[in-house]
């Protein structure tokens, strides 16, 4: 095989989206090879090779055809495409992967009243991400000035070079520590796979195809969840209301017990305490939320 019949994916070197990665894509099934340099990794059973760079030059990497696909925040790949990536082959997020949750927020400081995004008119917005922001403003007719930084956006009031500022934000501890106050959401981000907007007609192509389908049941096996419980037969139509979505429950006969039923349900997605709260309060009792480890239908 010539070296680029091989797919080749992009992904962060070292940050908070490395590990995540790794572990989805060895879900998958693709194991690697590190290199000594650690910037190439070789794909050991399947033909996908792995390119470890700052999570900044993925979307230009896979623009230039350098990489085929990379796994890279929504907030870096929306970024690129208004300011290094316009005018260029244009990116598809091709799935959102559930991971390296964040928000892309505007903060100002505490005692700064803010009513909506007209307050930001003339103010000074510290960011680093220059395109989304002016895209915002733009949308919403402010004229504000955008001070492009770096890094240490958070602590540009302070130091009197912003009046406001766009970051990104998970739990919020960093806006508190520096007196800010988050008031109003740009983008919800996460980590994607991102690609060119149409698959290669080649051998990638197909490859990507089964990468997809792949990462499509780790996705749904990942974000599955069983939900076992016991109801009696009178309370059964209640407690299946409160089911949250997925499939047909299965009904199980418990030994001994006539007017009782075992419940086995999957659920897709997450179940919270107050929905069992809820389940619980309609006749189930004896509950448990177990994850699926695999999934065969
Ligand atoms: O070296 P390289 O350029 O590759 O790394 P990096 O420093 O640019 O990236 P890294 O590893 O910090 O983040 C990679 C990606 O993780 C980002 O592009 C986001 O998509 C995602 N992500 C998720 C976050 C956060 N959560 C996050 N909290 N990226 C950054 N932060 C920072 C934020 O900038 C702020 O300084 O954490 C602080 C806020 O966190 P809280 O919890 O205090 O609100
Ligand atoms: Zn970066």
């Amino acid at each position: 095989m010539k070296a680029r019949d091989r797919l080749r994916i992009a992904m962060q070197k070292s940050g908070r989206l490395t590990e995540p990665a790794l572990e989805l894509l060895n879900r998958c099934g693709l194991t690697f090879r590190q290199s000594r340099d650690k910037l190439f990794c070789f794909g050991e059973g399947e033909p996908v090779d792995l390119l470890l760079v700052r999570d900044d030059d993925i979307p230009g990497l896979i623009a230039q055809g350098v990489c085929d696909l990379g796994i890279v925040g929504r907030n870096v790949l929306d970024e690129y495409r208004f300011t290094a990536g316009m005018g260029g082959p244009a990116l598809a997020e091709w799935r959102p992967l559930g991971f390296g949750r964040c928000r892309l927020s505007v903060a100002v400081p505490q005692e700064v009243d803010y009513r909506d995004a007209s307050q930001l008119q003339g103010m000074r917005i510290a960011t680093s991400y220059p395109g989304l922001l002016g895209e915002w403003l733009r949308e919403r007719g402010v004229d504000a000035g955008v001070v492009t930084l770096a890094g240490s956006v958070e602590i540009a009031p302070r130091l009197g070079t912003a009046d406001a500022i766009c970051d990104l934000v998970q739990s919020g501890g960093t806006l508190v520590a520096n007196q800010l106050r988050e008031v109003d959401v740009l983008l919800e981000s996460e980590a994607v796979l991102a690609g060119p907007q149409a698959l290669p007609s080649d051998e990638r192509g197909d490859m990507i195809d089964l990468l997809l389908k792949r990462l499509d049941g780790v996705i749904q096996v990942r974000e599955s969840r069983l939900l076992l419980l016991q109801t009696s037969r009178g309370a059964l139509d209640a407690v299946i209301r409160l089911l949250p979505g997925g499939p047909q429950p299965t009904l199980l006969p418990v030994a001994g017990q006539p007017d009782q039923l075992m419940l086995q349900a999957l659920c897709a997605g997450e179940v919270s305490w107050r929905q069992l709260e809820e389940i619980k309060k309609a006749g189930a009792r004896e509950m448990f939320v177990l994850p699926v480890e695999k999934m065969l239908a």
